[in-house]
């Protein structure tokens, strides 16, 4: 008999099965969250988007304890840089560019200290970090392997920025036949108003993208 559970969300209740389930955490990285790091490097102000910090904890902590399968994600490169598109790296207009020294080593480098996923979501033994070259969480992985060869059908994405690597490993789950709710409380955005449009558009039209719900309701749904 399949189990089914239920998120309370928008644009309507999501129902699930626990055991096909993930939750994935992007980019949860200084390079992103402190100074001296990538989106400081662009002129954000990277203290917007600790507020995911807790919420994501929280969570985390909740979908170690239900058993689910959790992955995390890091943007960034190889040090050769020969995995980061021209366009890529020439984008953007700071002094510092990706692959330049800054304070927490080279910016948006693999094996750098910025490229770290910060502390309080360090991932455990069993949990998968997948490093990923671009925005979405499945261009050039192995994430959809992972997640087909555990039958998983759901996926909680977490992590920032919310209309960024979070809406594009959506769109591209979504194309994939994966549902996906966002709890809107563990995203966030350098652009609080793209954070709410952004959240919007995943759950206009029927759920065009998936579901948005918040942690709590989450959290809720898998005790
Ligand atoms: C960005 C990300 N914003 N992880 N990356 O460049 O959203």
């Amino acid at each position: 008999m399949i189990s089914k559970h239920e998120i309370q969300a928008e644009p309507y209740p999501l129902q699930f099965d626990p055991k096909y389930i993930a939750l994935v955490i992007i980019d949860m990285q200084r390079d992103f969250l402190e100074l001296g790091g990538f989106g400081a490097m662009l002129g954000n102000d990277v203290s917007l988007l600790r507020s995911a910090i807790l919420p994501c904890q929280k969570l985390l902590q909740a979908a170690r304890a239900a058993g689910l399968f959790i992955i995390h994600t890091r943007e960034g490169h190889r040090p050769d840089l020969s995995d980061a598109p021209p366009a890529k790296l020439n984008r953007g207009k700071g002094t510092e560019r990706i692959g330049d020294i800054g304070p927490m080593g080279r910016i948006l480098i693999r094996g750098e200290a910025g490229h770290d996923i910060i502390p309080d979501l360090a991932p455990i033994s069993g949990e998968p970090v997948l490093d990923k070259p671009g925005k979405g969480a499945f261009y050039q992985t192995d994430l959809e392997l992972l997640l087909k060869n555990k039958n998983i059908s759901t996926l909680i994405v977490c992590g920032v920025t919310t209309e960024v690597c979070v809406h594009t490993t959506v769109r591209e789950a979504n194309d994939r036949g994966f549902e996906c709710v966002v709890p809107a409380d563990c995203t966030a955005s350098y652009f609080p108003e793209f954070h709410e449009v952004a959240l919007r558009m995943i759950a206009a039209q029927g759920g065009i993208f998936g579901w948005v719900s918040d942690s709590n309701a989450i959290i809720h749904a898998l005790q």
